[in-house]
């Protein structure tokens, strides 16, 4: 994720290699690259320059221990100021509402039906019954992909092949929830290729009959500026409460996840790294800071691993190891299962602190643990 964004900024950092302490000349000239990394990851010119700004002011404005090389001062204030950049906070789902409703808003191709099947998948690993709804009427192959994903996913799916309105079907798929003791409903909707006003008209009603708890915009992240335009145009009209950013699996450069948050002042809450159902993460700005800076993201690598495995599976494995009877099929297992995990590059990149150490140097006197993630989380 963002490889080309992490290399340029690791070399910003690598001016300051060798000097043993913050200057204006060597902080300008950090920053002058850390700019030219951020422009590169097709970051807005604005956000850019505001955010080199920071950094500067608060370099320079810190006294220098002399265990702390500039070099790692200067990563950590980049952490904390991507961190802020991208919300600060995670900012998480509103869960209120029985049913809660989600409504999924965004244009063709940007992967509002993949993300409503991860979101179904998610929400009910926490408890909820899910209800999903086809709410997009103009091909019937939508309503098949919902489907087979629902099968796939073993959740209901709710739709109506020869009902043309959106806004019944979404209704009808609340009221339906209400009666069968569904707890959640996801509402999958049409897109279109460029914003239009039929589409905007179209999910603007839909929003205003069943005024559901979150109405989330989906994205492709490798639409870069792009895709920070759409969401103003969409926040202005729907009042969205949240982004959702796909496809950082692929060759996104990072503009879309560091700029959103600056233009249209409405938080990313989930991001999509990859096609399988399993492929979604919360997301956590600090962590997110991390990952960019090749820190990694250990919190939430842990956080995947507990969802796919099964704690008493685990503990009977255990058992078989203690008594030498692990074998070829648990083996087999046991790779199925860190499959599952989500694809390898992906996986490294959380750890990637420990497999490149040469990131962050520690090896001065500076604690390793003052330069993880900033515990403001
Ligand atoms: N690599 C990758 N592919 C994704 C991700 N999310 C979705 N896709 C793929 O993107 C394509 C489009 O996804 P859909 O979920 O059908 O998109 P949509 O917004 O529902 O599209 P329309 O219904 O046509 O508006 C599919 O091939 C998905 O498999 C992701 O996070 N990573
Ligand atoms: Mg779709």
């Amino acid at each position: 994720m963002f490889e080309n964004l992490s290399d340029k900024l690791e070399r910003a950092f690598k001016v300051l290699k060798g000097h043993g302490q913050i200057t204006e000349i060597n902080v300008a000239e950090t920053t002058k690259e850390i700019r030219r990394a951020l422009l590169d990851a097709d970051v807005n010119f604005k956000t850019a320059k505001d955010f080199t700004d920071r950094v500067r002011t608060k370099a320079l404005g810190q006294n220098v221990l002399s265990s702390v090389s500039p070099g790692q001062l200067l990563t950590k204030i980049t952490h904390d100021e991507l961190a802020e950049l991208m919300g600060g906070q995670a900012a998480g789902i509103n869960m209120s509402g029985n049913p809660t409703v989600v409504l999924m808003s965004g244009l063709q191709g940007s992967g509002k039906t993949t993300f409503s099947g991860k979101l179904a998948n998610h929400l009910r690993k926490k408890g909820r019954k899910v209800l999903l709804t086809a709410a997009d009427v103009y091909r019937p192959a939508a309503i098949d992909q919902l489907e087979t994903l629902g099968k796939q996913l073993d959740i209901a799916v709710h739709s109506e092949r020869e009902n043309k309105d959106p806004v019944k079907i979404a209704q009808n798929a609340i009221a339906y929830a209400k009666q069968h003791g569904f707890t959640a409903v996801i509402i999958d909707t049409a897109g279109r290729l460029a914003v239009d006003e039929a589409m905007m008209d179209e999910i603007t009603r839909i929003k205003k009959a069943i005024d559901p708890q979150e109405t989330l915009f989906v994205v492709d992240a490798m639409t870069g500026q792009d895709a920070v335009n759409t969401a103003k145009v969409f926040n202005d009209r729907l009042n969205i409460d949240g982004v959702v950013l796909t496809k950082l699996d692929g060759d996104a450069r990072g503009g879309a996840a560091l700029s959103i948050r600056s233009v249209v002042d409405k938080p990313i809450k989930f991001i999509g790294t990859g096609e399988k159902m399993e492929a979604l993460d919360e997301f956590h700005p600090d962590r997110m800071a991390g990952r960019i800076l090749g820190m990694g993201d250990v919190v939430s690598l842990v956080e995947r691993a507990q969802e796919q495995f099964d704690e008493k599976a685990a503990r009977e494995l255990n058992k078989k190891i203690a008594k030498d009877q692990f074998g070829f099929d648990d083996f087999l297992d046991q790779i199925a299962q860190i499959k599952k995990m989500g694809n390898m590059k992906d996986l490294m990149g959380m750890i990637l602190a420990s497999a490149r150490p040469s990131r962050i140097s520690t090896s001065r006197t500076m604690p390793s643990r003052a330069l993880k993630p900033s515990s403001r989380a």
